[in-house]
This record gives structure tokens, C-alpha cells and sequence, in this order.
């Protein structure tokens, strides 16, 4: 098998100072790429399982159901690249379907991708992968030093493009054009915007995995910026905003109290909101639009319960410009 993994620089400069940042801001906020570490990780697979969850298996269904059809549309190709690819569990259908010779996925979480792509390389004794501990946020561009292959197709499921604002999501979505050339494509999922109490469910599971997952945030921080946040005195709080087309995600205070974080000091008013995570949804035509503002164009679309993948390559004018 060929395998490789690259840790790149420590996170820990980038989780002090982003963090600092947002908790001197109004309204406070914490970017979610931070919710990843093992717990947090651990936790979203969790969430991925809950019955009112049903946006990762919806993505699955409608992969498995129409998996032949996007392959036809894609076309041969020499190589996958998966941004923030996780477990790498979303790939491997991909790779079985278009058996690329090379794979490269990148994550912020590097030893849970790492352990993931050795065991995906495992059992494709062809295929060259290559794993990429980074915040691809970051240092994208970093991650064109290890692609070897001419024909690359960005696969970008799970909707992890709605973490991220039209504008960031549009500024993303150019950069992965550079990065993939004149001859790439993008295969993207994203939740459909639908019935509010389905939404409102999805992020407010019976279990308590989702609540568990925001607080995990907070305990991090302890861990990591020396923090001491009581999590006991923080609420998890999620709801659809219609207006904006998003999920927000929020860590609210139960009380007046101060937190020490990273040698700073930061007050809570009780009812203050610490926003942690927004989560788009989006129409068909909206998310085209986006795209085709970073140069991408339409080239195939597929949906299925609310949920949609669609498939670009270049706009010429883009390739041009
Ligand atoms: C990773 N991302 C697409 C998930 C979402 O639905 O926005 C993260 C998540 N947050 C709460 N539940 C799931």
C-alpha cells in the first residue's frame, strides 16, 4: 500500500489567537473548525447516528441510489481531494466508484484522519494516498505540493460548506478551483432549506449528543488555553433562522460570571450568547449561484429528501481570467 501523512504545524498558536479574538468580540463567538478534537470528533460521529439527524445517512441514500450516474458525469479522472474529510467514510464510494490512483484528504483533526486513511489504504493496495493534518482553511494552497495527478476532483460532502457564510463560502469555493486546475471538477453536498421543526430537531437531538458537542468546545478550552469554563453554567441553544437561512448554534450563560481564558479574562452577562456554529441551508439555485460566482459551472445535479449533490467544472471565462 502507499500511504503518507504530513502533519503540518501545530494548531495551537491558531486556537489561542482566533479564539481570544472571538471572545473579545460582540457578539462572542468561537470559529466551529475548533469543535474537532478527539472528544469533539468522537462526538460527531455520534451525531451523525441520531434519528433526528438525518442529513449524513440522506447524503449516503441518495450517494448509493445515484452513485452510478455521478460517476458516468464525472468522467475519468487521476485523483479525489477531500477538505476536512474526517473519518474518510464519505470517500470511499467515490474511490470504489472512479478509481482514481490518487487520493488526498485533509483535516484539522490529524490523528483521526490519519489512523482513517491508513486503513482506507489498506484495503485499495493501488491507490497512493496521502493525508494531510492541516487546517485547510489555512494553508489550502500548501496541499497543491502533494498532488501529482492532472484530471482532480474536489469531493466536498456532508455540507460543510454551509459552516461558512455566502461570502467565506464563495472565497472557499475559488480557491478550490485554483487548486484543482483547468481540468477539475467539484462534487459537493448541501442541505436543502425545508421544514423549520425538521432543522430545529436535526440540532436539538433527544439524546443530548448535539448539547454534548457544543460543551465539548468548552472543555477543550480548558484543556488547551487553560480555560475554566463550568460548563454546568452554559446552555446549548440551536434554532432555524429563516431570515438569514441558517441554523445557529449558540453556548448561552445561565449566569453573570467571568472565565478565565489563556491568561485574559472574559465576562458573561447571564443570557449572553457565545455563537459557535452557523449551518446554511440552501435552494438548488442558490448554492449554484454561489458557486458560479467562484467561476464554477453547473454540470450535473442530484436530490433526494432534502438533501442535493451537485457537480461543477470550469467556467471558461474563469479558466481565461
Ligand atoms: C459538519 N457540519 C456540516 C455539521 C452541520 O450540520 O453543520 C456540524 C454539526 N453541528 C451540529 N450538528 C452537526
Amino acid at each position: 500500500m502507499t500511504f503518507r501523512f504530513v502533519e503540518f504545524p501545530s494548531t495551537g498558536d491558531e486556537l489561542r489567537s482566533e479564539v481570544l479574538a472571538g471572545l473579545a468580540a460582540s457578539p462572542k463567538s468561537i470559529p466551529p473548525k475548533f469543535f474537532y478534537d478527539e472528544a469533539g470528533c468522537r462526538l460527531f460521529e455520534a451525531i451523525c447516528v441520531q434519528p433526528e439527524y438525518v442529513l449524513t445517512r440522506t447524503e449516503q441514500a441518495l450517494m448509493a441510489s445515484k452513485l452510478p450516474g455521478i460517476a458516468a458525469a464525472i468522467g475519468a479522472i487521476d485523483c479525489i481531494v477531500e477538505p476536512g474529510a474526517g473519518d474518510c467514510s464519505k470517500v470511499r464510494a467515490l474511490v470504489e466508484a472512479l478509481r482514481p490512483g490518487q487520493l488526498l484528504v485533509l483535516d484539522i483533526a490529524g490523528s483521526t484522519l490519519a489512523q482513517a486513511a491508513a486503513s482506507l489504504a489498506g484495503d485499495h493496495p493501488g491507490l497512493q494516498v496521502t493525508a494531510l493534518g492541516m487546517d485547510f482553511v489555512h494553508a489550502l494552497e500548501a496541499a497543491q505540493a502533494y498532488l501529482s495527478a492532472n484530471r482532480r476532483l474536489i469531493y466536498y460532502p456532508g455540507s460543510s460548506i454551509g459552516n461558512f457564510s455566502p461570502i467565506e463560502a464563495a472565497v472557499l469555493l475559488g480557491r478550490y478551483r485554483q487548486l484543482v486546475g483547468e481540468e477539475g471538477q467539484l462534487l459537493i453536498g448541501f442541505d436543502l432549506k425545508k421544514d423549520p421543526d425538521l432543522l430545529h430537531r436535526a440540532y436539538n437531538d433527544a439524546a443530548g449528543v448535539t448539547a454534548a458537542f457544543n460543551l465539548n468546545l468548552l472543555q477543550r478550552l480548558n484543556r488547551e488555553l487553560d480555560a475554566d469554563f463550568d460548563s454546568g453554567k452554559f446552555r446549548h441553544y440551536a434554532f432555524y433562522n429563516p431570515i438569514e437561512g441558517r441554523i445557529e448554534m449558540h453556548l448561552i450563560s445561565l449566569a453573570e460570571q467571568s472565565v478565565g481564558v489563556a491568561g485574559r479574562r472574559f465576562h458573561f452577562h447571564l443570557g449572553e450568547t457565545l455563537l459557535t456554529e452557523h449551518s446554511y441551508k440552501f435552494r438548488c439555485d442558490e448554492f449554484a449561484a454561489i458557486a458560479s460566482s467562484a467561476g464554477w459551472r453547473l454540470k450535473g445535479e442530484w436530490q433526494q429528501d432534502g438533501f442535493a449533490l451537485q457537480l461543477f467544472d470550469q467556467a471558461i471565462d474563469a479558466v481565461r481570467g
